[in-house]
């Protein structure tokens, strides 16, 4: 690998001809993002042209026998944002699993949940030549064109979390990706706001607190959660969805204003951490806790803190671990040349959390890894 940064720094200096440039090649490699992130570099490596690279099949094929295939594989995961419990769990499953195989794995993502950002990141990943790319797609449709660059380099595509195009990744618009690992994210919004209606007796109002439209998950929750309301025939109202751009602080001033503008709330839908995070906060602040009801999406240690003190009545715990793990699983099959293990939609499941079973070892095993 450093003789491909070697080669593209080597190719920039002949750029601009610079004659003193022959000894400029880093000494350790930039992860994706820092090369991203510098604007000299992700110049270059966008327009740098990208050297013929045997994919990891060829190379399984070329391997010598005393080496297995799987230590000839690099496989990068790119997560939506960096720093966020759920991803740290998926980094958690995945190293774990990559260990276990013998699987090189970088893993990267954008400061946020943006797909501007993310882009520079899929492009020096495709620049370095890595064998498969696992990514959560910050943006269904804006994703598409950098990951169809990935996988006309000769890179396998796996979707984890999120998904591109329609997610329906064997008759739908986008077909490239080799699987689509992740949550029924339409019945998970669905069982939340049915719980919430539950715990409201069944009538009243509901506000919900998502990221922004675009991306997969979060739009598909939205609708399972609508689905539910409008299952109840007119007894349950929609007051408002906000979009807080995966920000808790810009959820917890956004879901404050809708207090005060509508006092009698019944409930709130957090469409994920963040968002459940802040629209709890809110309410402890205005001090409805226990009054407006809260199904919150995701497992970090804050939101099982918030269950036991009755600020939320409802945990919606994913499995990022799994999904982490399962994709290090199909990068080795991939890379092997045998995709007939490989399922084109593996949906995880969830642990549903509550006062009840907080305690039981399922449930604790499902709470997030914070750091
Ligand atoms: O809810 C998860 C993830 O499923 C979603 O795509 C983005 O937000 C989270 O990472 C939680 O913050």
């Amino acid at each position: 690998m450093n003789q491909r940064w070697s080669f593209i720094a080597l190719l920039v200096c002949a750029m601009l001809a610079l004659a003193a440039c022959g000894n400029t090649a880093p000494t350790a490699e930039p992860t994706a993002s820092e090369a991203a992130n510098s604007e000299a570099t992700a110049t270059s490596v966008a327009s740098a042209p990208t050297e013929p690279t045997a994919t990891a099949a060829e190379r399984a094929i070329s391997t010598p026998a005393d080496g297995g295939a799987a230590a000839q594989i690099t496989a990068a995961l790119v997560v939506g944002v960096k720093g966020d419990p759920f991803y740290v769990t998926m980094e958690r499953g995945a190293r774990a699993k990559a260990e276990e195989l013998g699987v090189e794995l970088i893993v990267d993502g954008p400061a946020q949940f943006n797909p501007v950002q993310q882009t520079p990141i899929v492009d020096a990943l495709i620049a370095r030549g890595i064998d498969v790319l696992i990514i959560a797609a910050t943006d269904k449709q804006a994703m598409i064109e950098p990951l169809r660059r990935a996988h006309d380099a000769g890179i396998s595509v796996i979707s984890v979390d999120t998904f591109i195009g329609d997610g329906d990744y064997a008759n739908g618009p986008v077909t490239f990706p080799l699987s689509y690992i992740g949550s029924d994210n339409v019945e998970g919004g669905r069982i939340a706001c049915e719980a919430l209606i539950e715990a409201m007796g069944g009538a009243g109002s509901i506000y919900i607190q998502n990221v922004k439209p675009g991306i997969s998950t979060t739009d598909q929750r939205e609708q399972g959660c609508k689905e539910a309301i409008e299952a109840t025939g007119g007894a349950v109202t929609l007051v408002a969805t906000d979009y807080n751009d995966d920000s808790a602080a810009k959820a917890a001033e956004q879901t404050t204003g809708l207090l005060q503008r509508t006092p009698d709330l019944g409930g709130i839908f957090g469409t994920n951490l963040f968002s459940a995070e802040g629209a709890a906060q809110a309410v402890k602040n205005a001090g409805l806790q226990g009054t407006v009801k809260i199904a919150n999406f995701d497992a970090p240690e804050q939101a099982i803190k918030d269950l036991r003190e009755n600020v939320v009545d409802l945990v919606i715990a994913q499995q990022p671990a799994e999904m982490g793990s399962t994709a290090i699983e199909y990068a080795v099959a991939a890379a092997s040349g045998d995709t007939s293990s490989i399922q084109k939609r593996v949906p995880t499941g969830y642990v549903v959390i509550d006062r009840d079973n907080v305690d039981t070892p399922e449930a604790q095993a499902a709470i997030y890894t914070g750091e």
